[in-house]
C-alpha cells in the first residue's frame, strides 16, 4: 500500500455514536501492551502518529483512522488491563461488540498476540469471541525482534495450539523494530479486503 494520506477521523469512547463510514475497516484487537498502536503506526508509515503508550490500558477508545480516503484501520481498546474495574471491562467489552455488531464496514479482524508467550486466557477468550461475532481472525504474532530466529516456527506453532486456531487461519508474524512482516499484512489486506477495480490496476 502506498501511503499518501493518513488521518484520525474519528474517536469514539463509551458514549459515542459509532460513525457510519462507507470505505472497508479492518479493525485490529489484542490486549494492553501487545504492540497495536506500534504496529499501525508502521503500516501508516508512521513513527509515532498512533499514540504509543508506556502505560499499559491508556488508549480506551475506538480511533477510526481514514488510510488514502480509501479504508479505515480501527483501533480497538485494549483488553486484560488488570487495573481497570470489571465493570468498566464490561463497559469496553460491551462498546466493542457494538462495534463487531454494527459495522457495516468491517472487512476482517486481526487478532495480536505477543509471539513470545504462551497465550493468555484473555487472548483466548478474545479470540473465540470474535470468532462467536462470526469473524476468522487473522493473527498477527507480534514483537518477533524478541525471539531468535530459529525459535520463530516453535513459537508460531505454540500459538496455534494455545489459542486452538481454526484450521487454515493465519499467523503472521511482525517486528514494529525491524517492520518485518509489514508487507505480508498490507498484501494480505489489498488481496482480500478492499474492492479494487484490478483491471484499472494493472493497467
Ligand atoms: N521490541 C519490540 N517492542 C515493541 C514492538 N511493538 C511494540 N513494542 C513496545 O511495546 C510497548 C507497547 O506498545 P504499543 O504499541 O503502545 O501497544 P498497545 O498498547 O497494544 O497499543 C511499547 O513500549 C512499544 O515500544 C515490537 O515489535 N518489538
Ligand atoms: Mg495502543
Amino acid at each position: 500500500m502506498i501511503i499518501r494520506n493518513i488521518n484520525l477521523e474519528t474517536v469514539c469512547g463509551i458514549t459515542s455514536t459509532l460513525p457510519k463510514n462507507d470505505k472497508p475497516e479492518i479493525a485490529f484487537a489484542g490486549k494492553s501492551n501487545v504492540g497495536k498502536s506500534s504496529l499501525i503506526n508502521a503500516l501508516m508509515n508512521r513513527k509515532s502518529y498512533a499514540r504509543i503508550s508506556a502505560t499499559p490500558g491508556k488508549t480506551q477508545t475506538i480511533n477510526f483512522y481514514n488510510i488514502n480516503d480509501e479504508m479505515y484501520l480501527v483501533d480497538l481498546p485494549g483488553y486484560g488491563y488488570a487495573k481497570v474495574s470489571q465493570q468498566e471491562k464490561e463497559k469496553w467489552g460491551r462498546m466493542i461488540e457494538r462495534y463487531l455488531h454494527t459495522s457495516g464496514r468491517l472487512r476482517a479482524v486481526f487478532l495480536l498476540i505477543d509471539i513470545r508467550h504462551e497465550p493468555s486466557a484473555n487472548d483466548r477468550l478474545m479470540y473465540n469471541w470474535v470468532v462467536e461475532q462470526g469473524y476468522n481472525p487473522i493473527i498477527i504474532a507480534t514483537k518477533l525482534d524478541k525471539i531468535k530466529r530459529s525459535q520463530v516456527d516453535k513459537h508460531v506453532k505454540m500459538l496455534r495450539q494455545g489459542l486452538g486456531l481454526l484450521p487454515g487461519t493465519k499467523v503472521i508474524p511482525f517486528s514494529a523494530v525491524t517492520k518485518q512482516g509489514r508487507d505480508d499484512i498490507w498484501d494480505l489486506v489489498e488481496r482480500e479486503y478492499l474492492d479494487r477495480d484490478t483491471a484499472q490496476e494493472e493497467q
